[in-house]
């Protein structure tokens, strides 16, 4: 059974329960070849079928109903602190929002690393000891040393070079040399080159993958997207109510079905999306770690049926990390990756008291990791709070400037 929810203002969801043929990935080979337009139907009549077909909710559902309330107050709490910050216009096309603001959430979640880099230049002359404490700080903030190697050898190479001898000209320099490290991983995401773009976001528990794809609703939205959710987390109630109340939040409608299988979901979402012309559907799923064997092959399998409603599909698969995973988040990503083939990563809670430095071990392919680039930071848990990834500023956060 498929729930459809399509919110037009506050009060006004309508629920709608319906049966859609065809749409279970448990006969995955009977899926083969059926793009079908009549499936579609099914999810529009689904769509428009009595709120009454819902059965009433029983106290689980009262709960994590309650459970996504909170989180809406929350949210809207995180909001209007975020709107009366400060600084200069946001040059990052997301939305109106002062970037001095999120800027410096960046800086301050990063302020440990920044403090430990920026505070080795002062006061002190250019030589070897003050490489050795780099090494250090590097290593200490989760560089790895594949990274710190090579961010020391270019830096060794620069100050002999250019024959500086100032302590803060060498900062400068690693700065600079630490920017051209990130660089490969700054990438644009692309929209609108299909119809829809479908993006599959995966992740370990709590990484914060929900709350990014309601940001993400909000940015796409702001960029003229038609945006679908698809709630393919039917492990945990109050993990579809939460997309739930993000999709109400920014008016789009999010795919849902209760219980059953997350490759069902997926692969009706992509349907409707095309059905309904949407520009990009996001598809959640459950957290999971990669140790859990049987929940990465579940993942897989969401990627493979995705493919089925759609053969380019998914175009983006992004992996969310927690900032503060450390070196672990090097494994997650290698193991993730090799499962499902990552396009992406959304790097989160950058504004707590992330080190920092394992995207610089991202960068420099540390222990085999493909360099994935980062869409994304999370700065925050408000709708603004999601940011495209600069290198240059990551980098200066990272030296404290
Ligand atoms: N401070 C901060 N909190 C975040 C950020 N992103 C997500 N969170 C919080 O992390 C928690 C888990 O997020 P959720 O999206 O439910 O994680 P999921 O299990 O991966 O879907 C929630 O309390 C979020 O508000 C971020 O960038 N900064
Ligand atoms: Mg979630």
């Amino acid at each position: 059974m498929f729930e459809l929810f399509k919110k037009k203002k506050a009060g006004d969801r309508e629920p709608a329960v319906g049966r859609v043929k065809d749409a279970d990935p448990a006969k995955e080979a009977g899926l083969e070849g059926k793009r079908l337009p009549a499936d579609a139907a099914d999810l529009e009549k689904v769509a428009e079928a009595p709120a009454s077909a819902v059965g009433p909710a029983g106290p689980a559902q009262a709960q994590t109903q309650a459970q996504a309330q909170t989180q809406a107050q929350t949210l809207a709490q995180a909001q209007a602190q975020a709107s009366s910050g400060d600084g200069a216009a946001s040059t990052s096309g997301y939305g109106t929002r002062a970037a001095g603001s999120w800027l410096s959430r960046l800086k301050q979640g990063l302020s440990r690393t920044g403090q430990n880099i920026g505070g080795l230049f002062i006061g002190v002359k250019v030589d070897e000891a003050l490489f050795d404490e780099l090494e250090s700080a590097l290593i200490m903030a989760d560089a790895g040393v594949e990274a710190t190697t090579k961010l020391l050898t270019a830096l060794r190479a620069r100050v002999h070079k250019d024959r500086i001898e100032n302590a803060d000209q060498v900062k400068a320099a690693l700065r600079d040399i630490l920017a051209e490290h990130l660089k490969p991983l700054e990438k644009k995401f692309p929209l609108g080159y299909a119809s829809p773009v479908v993006v599959m976001i995966a992740g370990v528990n709590g990484a914060g993958k929900t709350t990014s794809i309601g940001k993400l609703a909000y940015a796409f939205q702001q960029q003229g997207q038609k945006v679908l959710l698809a709630a393919g987390d039917t492990f945990r109630a109050a993990a579809r109510e939460q997309l739930i109340a993000w999709g109400e939040r920014n008016n789009v409608s999010v795919i849902a079905q209760e219980g059953g299988d997350p490759a069902a979901v997926a692969f009706d979402a992509v349907n409707a999306g095309r059905a309904r012309g949407a520009s990009i559907v996001m598809v959640d799923t459950a957290g999971r770690l990669p140790t859990q064997l049987h929940l990465m092959e579940e993942l897989k399998k969401i990627r493979r049926v995705i493919g089925k409603a759609d053969n380019q599909a998914p175009h983006e698969v992004l992996l969310v990390v927690d900032g503060n995973t450390g070196q672990n988040a090097i494994s997650q990503i290698r193991a993730f990756d090799a499962a499902i083939n990552l396009t992406g990563l959304v790097v989160t809670k950058l504004d707590g008291t992330a080190k920092g430095g394992t995207l610089a071990a991202v960068a420099a392919g540390s222990q085999g990791v493909r360099p994935i680039p980062v869409y994304w930071i999370g700065v925050g848990e408000g709708m603004e709070d999601l940011q495209p990834f600069v290198a240059r500023e990551f980098a200066a956060a990272m030296v404290g400037d």
